[in-house]
């Protein structure tokens, strides 16, 4: 086994190493809220003002939102004129929900479960979604020196005081009973010999609240319900997109039109009530960073529901992960979870220097390993661009030899790959594309501006405000997908579908010519495209 290090980065892990035992007795401190704007202003993507365009039209007209997302919400619609019938529609259920990861999974199972004649459609398999991706853990105060209000103070001090009150107190206040759920039905979270949950700390958390599975915690969660949505026998139409949603003559939702993946044909599904949980938007790659996100993470549901007369809201705030890979390229932008740092792992500069507390909240963080490298000239250099350390050695020094492997053997896995070996040699980590703060506005019984429409998960903008904490996405596909789900089907037994129609797309299209926007950019885009540019045609 050769560590495939680089010379310059060899002479600089010695750097690392000769610090080490004088870091680990120096503790950090935490940045002053002055110094927290400065860097966010400086180096933050979000203030990057070039990587924003003012929406021309649509319910957000007059709002900025980043490039290529601005691009999609005024595209073309994918049927194009095409004549679809929907008078007999191909599928006819009370609550349809679009996505197959940890929030449209938690919605079906409790408008199951509620009697609702449920059907999940997904563009991808049932599972294929950033909950599959999530590592380090679910945020829940259920300790006795915790409460939701602390968690929500930590939530919306992390957010900027910009989350929305009512969404943030239904999420702290509904964590408990939604691990405990996730407990029961199966999930393999972390417990002492006393059976008790482990919980250790996120950045920007004042307690020990973090509900691990090791490192594979959103798999698990994720292999639990697509379980639970199997074991009730809920209809999945798999590798099947909705490329429109379908409203009634009174303008509510009232389904989707669907086209499958493969074959392009397209369906009509009617729905009473529709719950979109599509997720995120990383594979839009916003100002060329890559991301730790799924093949299918391109904003589909901003696209449906704003062309449908849905409100965004922070639809230019993105989430980037302080430590995406930098080395080796392989796997350049995969998540190196957070939980890394919780467990002690510092921030370390190509000179051994720790240069800030590994534990400041997200948002700051990136913009202080962006500065770090681009400003300050501390960065290590990479085939790609440039990285700082994560001093990973430093857990098993902290917490005893073994530990690194019990807690964190999906990253130990993933480097030992490429003959690093992380309990050894510190890592090299960049800022990685990783969440949609931002997204549609919900009330919060989970409906948008448009009637009989849902939302959960990622595809909801406000829980988090302009920034979130690590957990408490994973917490809110199971918050908001369970409650979307009840909600949906409570009141589908009171909805009477009118004659179906699509004509509002027609109407976004007339819109768009009035304001000048001549889009050939098909959207939603469903799916990423890596081809080279000269090459997209083919
Ligand atoms: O909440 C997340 O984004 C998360 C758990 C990520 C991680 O660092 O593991």
């Amino acid at each position: 086994m050769s560590l495939p290090y680089t010379q310059e980065m060899l002479d600089s892990v010695k750097k690392v190493e000769a610090t080490r035992a004088a870091r680990m007795q120096t503790e950090l401190r935490r940045m002053t809220a002055d110094e927290k704007d400065d860097v966010l202003q400086k180096f933050h993507p979000d203030y990057k003002m070039d990587g924003f365009e003012i929406l021309q039209m649509g319910p957000n007209k007059g709002e900025k939102a980043p490039a290529e997302l601005a691009a999609l919400l005024q595209g073309k619609s994918r049927l194009d004129g095409k004549e679809i019938s929907l008078q007999n529609p191909d599928y006819d259920v009370d609550v349809l929900v679009i996505g197959g990861g940890g929030a449209g999974s938690s919605a079906a199972v409790e408008a199951h479960a509620a009697g609702a004649k449920v059907m999940i459609v997904t563009k991808l398999r049932l599972g294929d979604a950033n909950t599959m991706m999530a590592e380090g853990g679910i945020q829940a105060a259920d300790k006795e020196n915790d409460s939701p209000a602390q968690h929500y103070l930590d939530a919306m001090g992390g957010g900027h005081f910009t989350n929305v009150p009512e969404l943030l107190q239904k999420l702290v206040t509904e964590g408990p009973s939604a691990v405990n759920w996730l407990d029961h039905l199966g999930v393999m979270f972390d417990k002492d010999e006393n059976g008790r949950m482990i919980t250790t700390h996120g950045g920007g958390t004042s307690r020990k609240r973090m509900h691990a599975a090791k490192d594979y915690s959103g798999a698990d969660i994720m292999r639990t319900l697509r379980d639970e949505v199997l074991n009730r026998q809920i209809p999945v139409v798999d590798f099947t997109a909705v490329v429109e949603l379908v409203k009634d003559s009174e303008g509510k939702a009232a389904g989707a039109v669907l086209m499958n993946m493969e074959t392009k044909e397209v369906y009509v599904a009617r729905a009473k009530t529709v719950i979109i949980a599509t997720g995120g938007a990383g594979r839009m790659h916003y100002q060329g960073f890559p991301t730790s996100n799924h093949y299918g993470a391109t904003a589909d549901g901003l696209v449906l529901a704003y062309r449908a007369g849905a409100r965004l809201l922070y639809q230019d705030t993105l989430q980037y992960h302080p430590t995406g890979v930098a080395f080796p390229a392989q796997i350049f932008g995969a998540l190196v979870t957070e939980k890394v740092r919780s467990m002690g792992a510092q921030f370390v500069n190509r000179e051994g220097e720790a240069y800030m507390h590994p534990l400041e909240t997200r948002d700051v963080s990136a913009a202080s390993v962006i500065r770090e490298c681009r400003e300050r000239g501390k960065g290590v250099q990479t085939p790609l661009g440039q990285g700082v350390w994560l001093d990973s050695p430093m857990i098993d020094e902290i917490h005893g030899k073994g530990m690194l492997e019990k807690r964190l053997p999906g990253m130990l896995r993933m480097f030992g790959k490429y003959d690093i070996d992380m309990r050894e040699v510190p890592i090299l980590i960049y800022p990685t594309l990783h969440y949609q703060n931002g997204g549609i506005r919900i009330s919060a019984d989970g409906m948008t501006d448009v009637e009989n429409l849902y939302v959960a998960g990622e595809a909801v903008g406000g829980i988090h405000g302009r920034n979130r904490l690590m957990g408490n996405s994973l917490l809110d596909i199971i918050v908001f997908g369970r409650s979307a789900g009840q909600h949906a089907a409570a009141k589908a037994k009171s909805v009477e579908v009118k004659d179906l129609t699509i004509d509002f797309v027609k109407e976004f299209e007339h819109e768009e010519e009035e304001a000048g926007i001549h889009s050939s950019i098909l959207s939603p885009q469903l799916l990423p495209d890596y081809r080279p540019e000269g090459m997209k045609t083919i």
